[in-house]
């Protein structure tokens, strides 16, 4: 039987497992990549681990999140993660040079390797053909010291592309039709695979656009084949020697097929608050828009910014709307000044901010009061923009352009002929913004430097065979890690201080939560279905961790979120019959029992001391997993098990 493009880089990089879909597998992981958000606490838990220099082909370091330094922390985060990937074999792209998966794309995306990052969007290297995954920090620092990647063997999907895009039409609009077919849980326990003959029309830029919004589908990756449009695009960037076709063999067999003809899409938008809420442009047209946001990982490439400084030539921004442009790399903003497309954005009356994810991550650019914010990124959730009551839609460069000038959200059909963009045959190349680490000699005497925001890793437990705690916090269906531990301008200069993180958690949902669970001790969270879906980061489960958080029962759970939380030693529990979660009320006193044989049997009883109702708990382990529970979260035993 043939196999897909995903089963041969899997095969190619298989250490254990059998690639049976839902049995556990562990991956080999030629390259990391971590962002400053979640790479301090990454590199705190390398050092805890105990080994002296990365053992991957490649790990990048990048600063592109936390770039406001309205104090020192940041700052001094900057410098440790600078100084630790100096002292431990790590290249060290910094700030200003551009996003992660950006500059990935550009500069290291080689196809057919594996690549795990601290950041959900790492598949957006699936567009260059590279298998990418995005991981929690400690399963990263796992992996740059020579560790395997473990995961369920995921289901393949293949989306079956015909047609060409028509002018105005964009890879976006591609993202948000999968994502209104599939919706935010769709892709969970899936690879999603790219082919047909469409796929040949799709730039790469584009195809990465499509992948990294793959990440909104809850897949556990996406891929594009590597063909005469990737090894191109390498030639351009001076590349070529890392250019290897692959692509799925004829008799490959899928799990689902979904069809899309570009030919028939339309500009869309994905509505407040979830990614999965499509709208058409024409439906939504006439909306008075007050902030325009072009940029993040999505949608930064030259290309992107090339249409919007098309659109923008000899126009003025409406006086009703702020519009922001970040560039996703130093490359691309240096091309776009020496082209002059730059003036046009800047005459426009555009704010050009760095090459960084700024307003995506709410660092900066929050909208005004109840403003509708049209945004190019991948993400909506409520409050993620800092201000909560904003409405933020998801949408192409091109639709967020128009409607830039016309002050309403306006289908770019209406503007004429689409703008003639030429790109370039070659980028231009300097990668001076990224440091090579120090040698193995230098590194010995080198010094990691640490200020005083850095705080270490959490007090962790080992799984007891009874949990007895209180129901600190119930919610309902598709919590977001942005709503367990939010981002924004005031709270991410403390990811590496988690006391002070504590502050914050489920702000979004019930700022009383910290102070109640703490006055606790021991907490169980109960959710409702695809909890902890969207960001990798992993002080979701580390925050709760040090609020006394030992499990969390949840209807399902999202694949990264739910290794966090094994990972810092919190037992994830689904209910083995949903209807189960309408029993439960907030402070009730619970109790799980027997867990010992309980992780072994996969099924666990909690008692409700408050009501006296008993409810079966599904408790889905692997063996590996099974172990990190019983010593205490996965750095307490990797600690124990290097050499
Ligand atoms: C995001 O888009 O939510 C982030 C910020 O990039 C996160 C990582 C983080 O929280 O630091 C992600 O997607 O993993
Ligand atoms: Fe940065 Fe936004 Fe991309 Fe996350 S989604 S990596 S915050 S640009």
């Amino acid at each position: 039987m043939g196999q897909t493009i995903a089963q041969k880089i899997i095969s190619a990089h298989l250490v254990s497992g059998d690639m049976t879909p839902g049995s556990e597998i562990s991956l080999h992981i030629d390259r990391t990549l971590t962002q400053d958000a979640t790479g301090t606490m990454a590199y705190i838990e390398f050092e805890a681990i105990g080994i002296d220099r990365v053992r991957t082909e490649l790990s990048v370091a990048y600063i592109d999140h936390n770039t406001l330094q309205s104090g020192f922390m940041n700052a001094d985060d900057h410098r440790f993660i600078r100084t630790a990937a100096a002292k431990y074999g790590i290249r060290y792209s910094r700030p200003g040079n551009g996003i992660c998966h950006q500059v990935n794309l550009e500069r290291f995306g080689v196809p057919g390797k594996t690549l795990i990052g601290s950041d959900s969007h790492t598949p957006t290297a699936g567009g260059i053909g590279m298998l990418a995954f995005g991981a929690g920090g400690l399963d990263v620092a796992v992996a740059m010291g020579g560790g395997a990647y473990s995961m369920i063997m995921p289901k393949m999907f293949r989306v079956n592309l015909t047609g060409k895009l028509s002018p105005w039409v964009t890879a976006k609009d591609v993202s948000l039709e999968i994502l209104r077919i599939l919706s935010v849980k769709g892709g969970v326990g899936a690879i999603i695979e790219w082919g047909g003959e469409g796929v040949a029309s799709l730039t790469v830029p584009q195809r990465a656009t499509i992948t990294n919004m793959g990440a909104e589908l809850g897949a556990t990756t996406s891929i594009f084949p590597s063909d005469e449009v990737t090894r191109q695009f390498l030639i351009a960037q001076g590349r070529e020697a890392d250019f290897t076709p692959i692509s799925a063999d004829p008799d490959a067999v899928y799990d689902r097929v979904i069809d899309i003809d570009l030919s028939e899409l339309e500009p869309m938008a994905a509505c407040p608050h979830s990614p999965d809420n499509i709208k058409r442009i024409s439906e939504l047209a006439g909306m008075p828009v007050s902030q325009v946001c072009v940029g993040s990982c999505t949608n930064s490439s030259l290309a992107d910014m090339l249409a919007v400084a098309a659109i923008l030539r000899g126009k003025t921004v409406a006086p009703t709307v702020g519009m922001s442009v970040s560039p996703g790399s130093k490359q691309v903003l240096t091309m776009l000044s020496s082209c002059g497309a730059l003036t046009d954005i800047l005459s426009a009356d555009a704010r050009l901010l760095e090459c960084a994810c700024g307003p995506c991550i709410g660092m900066g650019f929050s909208p005004e009061s109840e403003g509708v914010s049209l945004r190019t990124f991948n993400r909506n959730f409520e409050g993620r923009s800092g201000t909560r009551d904003a409405k933020v839609f998801l949408v192409s460069p091109e639709v967020a352009a128009a409607s830039a000038i016309t002050g309403v959200i306006t289908d770019p059909r209406t503007l004429g002929e689409y703008p003639a963009i030429t790109l370039p045959e070659s980028f231009d190349i300097d990668d001076s913004g990224i440091i090579e680490p120090l040698s193995a000699e230098e590194a010995k005497t080198a010094e990691v430097l640490r200020g005083p925001n850095i705080k270490g890793y959490p007090e962790t437990y080992p799984l007891s065979d009874t949990i007895d705690a209180t129901l600190t916090l119930k919610v309902g269906d598709n919590i977001t890690t942005d709503h367990i531990m939010p981002a924004g301008a005031a709270i991410l200069p403390y990811r590496s201080n988690i006391p002070k993180m504590s502050e914050f958690c489920f702000n979004v949902c019930d700022p009383a939560f910290p102070e109640r669970a703490k006055a606790a001790g021991k907490s169980i969270i109960v959710g409702g279905s695809n909890y902890g879906q969207g960001s990798s980061r992993e002080h979701a489960a580390l925050v709760p961790l040090y609020l006394g958080v030992r499990a969390v029962v949840a209807k399902s759970f999202a694949r990264i979120h739910r290794d966090n939380l094994v990972n810092a030693g919190i037992l994830p529990l689904t209910f083995a019959d949903a209807a189960d979660y309408d029993k439960l009320t907030e402070g009730d006193a619970l109790s799980i029992d027997g867990l010992d044989a309980g992780i072994v049997s996969g099924k666990v009883i909690l008692t409700d001391k408050t009501t006296g109702d008993k409810i079966e708990l599904v408790c889905e382990l692997s063996e590996r997993q099974r172990e990190i529970m019983r010593a205490g979260g996965l750095l307490a035993l990797t600690g124990k098990n290097v050499k």
